[in-house]
């Protein structure tokens, strides 16, 4: 046995086998490749999740995580430290937002979210308490903690977990006259992805949120839009919902707000929602502490200065055109917008995986969703010369 077979052998004996990932062992990453432990180099076209979109290991961000590290890494939310105003000021000046809240994985800022406009609902709109509703769509994926998976639709991800958190009404994504139905007295928010990523890179209607703004506008309910994953540049704007010329009430982002280094997200608001926050009533030891500020602040600076945000646009456009270029029978649908992309194959080509692990021979990375669908994310540092080569390795696989 080579060290990467021995690796996964001691995986499957000893870990939880709630994962089935591909069996290639990385190692080492530098912007769009990794290198697994047999030295072979792949472009990765999955960058965790969208957590990478500044590309593997970026030297500044890792200057400022070992220079942090090596200075002050917690100090629990008891102590103020030095990182975090300025985290706040930068992230206020890029985002616009009035109030932020640091938290460490996307399910948090989530849940964050979820207790914040459920206080805003009793406090502020005056519905009465426990009947607060919470509206989300159908395909949704905003994390794995009881309270999201309670208004999953995906039987895996909540099946035999109950007993469910309730308080959650869904709807079919990107029907807007099925959201105006939904609205009642007692609903205090909305929680929508702007592009479902899980769901197979789903991209709604145009006009759909410009509708959605005007219903929550109206019904005095809070627009909570999920950026985890959209968001930090991955559409090819700061924002998705930039693309509808929208703003939401409560912005979540996460994943690339670290650039990968480190679990660091963010609760982004007016003052009327998080101020319904008093001292005590929510926290984490980790959220917002100076290593994970120093570290974000450097993911921020990368992503705006090196113009990763403008390259998304540009080369995701491109690479949507190269990847419709290609003929294929197997192929039913591209999407995209920006370095978010997917290609769905006919049922009949037997499935998504075993294209990914083609794909993975020929030595680009990519992950298969909702077993048609292959999902396409490299960082956003990507050149032309690597979407070419991207595009012609997916070409040869699937042609
Ligand atoms: C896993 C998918 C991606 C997210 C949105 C919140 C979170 C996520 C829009 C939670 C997380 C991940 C987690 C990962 C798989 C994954 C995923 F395949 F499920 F759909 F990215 F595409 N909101 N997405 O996409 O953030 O708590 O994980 O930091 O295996 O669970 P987290």
């Amino acid at each position: 046995m080579n060290t990467s077979e021995k690796l996964i052998a001691t995986e499957q004996r000893l870990g939880a086998h709630n994962y089935k990932p591909l069996d290639v062992v990385l190692t080492r990453g530098e912007g769009v490749y990794v290198w697994d432990t047999d030295g072979n180099r792949y472009l990765d076209c999955l960058s965790a999740y969208s957590a990478v979109n500044q590309g593997h290991c970026h030297p500044k961000i890792l200057a400022a995580m070992v220079e942090q590290a090596g200075r002050l890494t917690l100090t629990s939310r008891a102590f103020r430290n030095d990182q975090l105003a300025y985290l706040y000021e930068e992230l206020a000046a890029l985002t616009g937002s009035h109030k932020i809240l640091p938290m460490n994985s996307g399910a948090e800022a989530v849940e964050t979210a979820i207790k914040a406009v459920r206080k805003w609902g009793y406090e502020v709109k005056g519905v009465p308490e426990g009947k607060a509703e919470i509206i989300v769509c159908a395909d949704n994926f905003h994390g794995r903690t009881l309270s999201i998976i309670s208004f999953s639709t995906d039987p895996d991800a909540r099946s035999g977990f109950g007993p469910y958190t309730s308080g959650f009404r869904i709807i079919p994504f990107g029907d807007a006259e099925a959201f105006a139905a939904a609205i009642n007295a007692n609903t205090v928010a909305a929680l929508i992805e702007p592009i479902q990523g899980e769901a197979g890179v789903i991209i709604p209607p145009a006009g759909y949120f410009t509708r959605i703004r005007e219903l929550c506008t109206a019904n005095n309910v809070i627009l909570i839009l999920d950026e985890i994953q959209t968001g930090l540049g991955r559409t090819g704007k700061l924002l998705a919902e930039e693309h509808e010329g929208i703003e939401a009430d409560v912005t979540l982002i996460g994943k690339a707000l670290s650039g990968g280094f480190y679990p660091v997200s963010a609760v982004l608001s007016n003052s009327e929602v998080l101020g319904v926050l008093k001292p005590g009533q929510h926290g984490s030891t980790f959220g917002g502490n100076p290593l994970a500020c120093a570290v974000a602040r450097a993911a921020l600076k990368v992503l705006t200065e090196e113009g990763m945000i403008e390259n998304a646009a540009v080369m995701g456009d491109y690479f949507l055109e190269g990847l419709r270029s290609i003929r294929s029978n197997i192929v039913r649908d591209v999407r995209g917008r920006g370095l978010m992309m997917a290609i769905e194959l006919e049922p009949e080509a037997g499935g998504a995986r075993q294209y990914c692990h083609a794909l993975k021979e020929r030595g680009l990375l990519a992950k298969d969703t909702h077993d048609h669908t292959i999902r396409l994310a490299p960082p956003l540092v990507i050149s032309r010369e690597q979407v070419d080569w991207a595009v012609s390795q997916i070409e040869k696989t699937i042609s």
